[in-house]
């Protein structure tokens, strides 16, 4: 088998012939599945990566802070300040939850590479007593709506090329964390060339493969409706989709108040962050700037402007983003069946590529620019914005470092889900000895309530533990 004319053509015209430098030495069964590979890279993306990669090239040195200057950070709504507002959203949140008019989209697609963890984030063992999986503890939240409002939340689970077969797999064998696999769906977003950071070309990672990635979570509305999950979700009811993170075990994305406020406000997005302290935290930021609410990822924030802090000491650009988004469906759809696409993202990384002479070859420092779409800049599109402000104790312990780093890590998660739950337990009156490791099982206790129920129980002797357990709501 030859490669068409057409192919050939196609890859001159872009410069891109190098990529068949060992096109003589594939078997058949190889060059047909190099042939499929280029068919179904789209150019004018390619074309559009290369452009970004030469913009970058020539504004290396000109960080515009004159074009931040103006930013500032949006009014937050304060989740659990007990007010009249705050409990009118609670109770529209629980009807909402209780109608079964709410889904949700786990963002499960990245690498993990800084993690350095072999498979996919999700089943990295995270809880504190039981070694329960972030999967298992994001899904027992789910679990726990479900027994508590007596509907399930459809939940669709975005993988990557990257995670697509092992978090099947392992979801397989664990039986969906214990949810109803009618009420799961996966969907797989899309990847993107990545482009050699000297020559500006793509390049190959085996003899017959281009080395792609991951094009970003912002992949997801794209991938979401062309695999039929936007319908999905509509067959279901939902009318409110909150997308969160796979690495944040304190994740809160079905809070009652949370979307209550969301659909009471009539926004078309919403948007959880927590007040930023450190201008070096790796957050997004949420900004006004020029009149457009938006985020913008903290790699993107020239230092100083990070830095800027108000007269009372509070950062200026303080509203970080966890990454917890309410979608009104509608505005999915919309989104969807118009023509937008969101900007393109470019990080400079380390990929493997295969050398002259054939060998793959591990680079020790970046060697090529990625590209990535982030869902957050469906934020600009949104006719309305809520900001809601959360307590970092309450809701964010991201994993994102190996064992050992100082934030971030496994070590810092367990640390901030301990504190949680004594926290909790102490607020109902169960105290817990110093030194213990307790873990409240996310699949029975929804909130504060469920804590009650067994506080009056007795289950713990004078409501006092002295040793490592999993608190179960029976
Ligand atoms: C993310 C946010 C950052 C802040 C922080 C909070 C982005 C770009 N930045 O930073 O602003 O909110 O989280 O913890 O989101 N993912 C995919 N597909 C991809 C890439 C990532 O599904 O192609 C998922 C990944 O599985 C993970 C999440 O997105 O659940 C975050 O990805 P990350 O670790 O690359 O983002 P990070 O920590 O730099």
């Amino acid at each position: 088998m030859s490669l068409s004319p057409a192919m050939l053509n196609l890859l001159k015209k872009h410069g891109e012939e190098h990529l068949l430098a060992h096109w003589g030495t594939l078997s058949e069964k190889e060059r047909s599945s190099f042939e499929s590979q280029l068919m179904q890279i789209d150019w004018s993306e390619v074309t559009a990566c290369k452009n970004l990669v030469a913009k970058q090239r020539d504004n290396k040195h000109t960080i515009d802070r004159l074009h931040f200057d103006s930013a500032f950070t949006p009014t937050c709504h304060k989740l659990g300040a007990e007010n009249t507002s705050s409990l009118k959203a609670l109770k529209r949140g629980q009807e909402a939850l209780a109608a079964g008019h709410v889904g949700a989209i786990l963002m499960a697609g990245g690498q993990g590479t800084r993690l350095g963890f072999e498979g996919p984030k999700g089943t990295f063992p995270i809880t504190t007593v039981s070694k329960g999986t972030l999967f298992d503890v994001l899904f027992g939240q789910l679990r726990a709506v479900k027994k508590r409002f007596g509907h399930n939340v459809p939940l669709a689970i975005m993988t990557s090329s990257a995670t697509d077969n092992q978090t099947r797999e392992f979801l397989k064998a664990a039986n969906f964390c214990g949810l109803n696999s009618d009420f799961l769906f996966f969907f797989c977003q899309g990847n993107l060339p990545a482009v050699d950071a000297t020559t500006h070309k793509l390049f190959l990672d085996s003899c017959d493969h281009i080395a792609v990635a991951p094009d970003g979570h912002g992949g997801m509305s794209q991938a979401l409706a062309e695999s039929g999950g936007l319908e999905w979700f509509q067959q279901h009811g939902c009318r409110t989709l909150v997308s969160f993170q796979v690495d944040n075990p304190l994740a809160k994305p079905v809070d009652p108040e949370f979307i209550g406020q969301h659909i009471l406000s009539r926004s078309s997005l919403s948007t959880q962050v927590v007040p930023k302290l450190d201008p070096d935290e790796r957050v997004g930021v949420v900004a006004e700037l020029n009149g457009v609410t938006q985020i913008i990822e903290y790699s993107d924030l020239p230092p100083n402007i990070a830095a800027d802090r108000l007269p009372n000491g509070r950062l200026k650009l303080f509203a970080g983003s966890i990454a917890i988004h309410a979608f009104d469906m509608r505005f999915l759809q919309d989104i969807a069946s118009s023509s937008q696409t969101l900007p393109l993202h470019i990080a400079h990384k380390k990929v493997p590529f295969l050398n002259e002479s054939g060998c793959l070859i591990q680079p020790n420092k970046p060697n090529a620019f990625k590209f990535e779409r982030f869902i957050f800049d469906l934020m600009p599109l949104a006719e309305k914005v809520t900001v809601v402000e959360i307590d970092p104790k309450e809701g964010f312990a991201p994993l994102k470092n190996p064992s050992g780093a100082r934030t971030d890590s496994p070590e810092t998660v367990h640390k901030s889900l301990n504190a949680y739950a004594i926290r909790h337990l102490k607020s109902v009156g169960i105290e817990v000895a110093p030194g213990i490791n307790v873990e409240l099982d996310a699949a029975s206790i929804f909130d504060d309530d469920d804590l009650q129920i067994i506080a009056q129980s007795g289950v713990f002797p004078k409501n006092h533990i002295d040793e490592s357990v999993v608190v179960r709501s029976p």
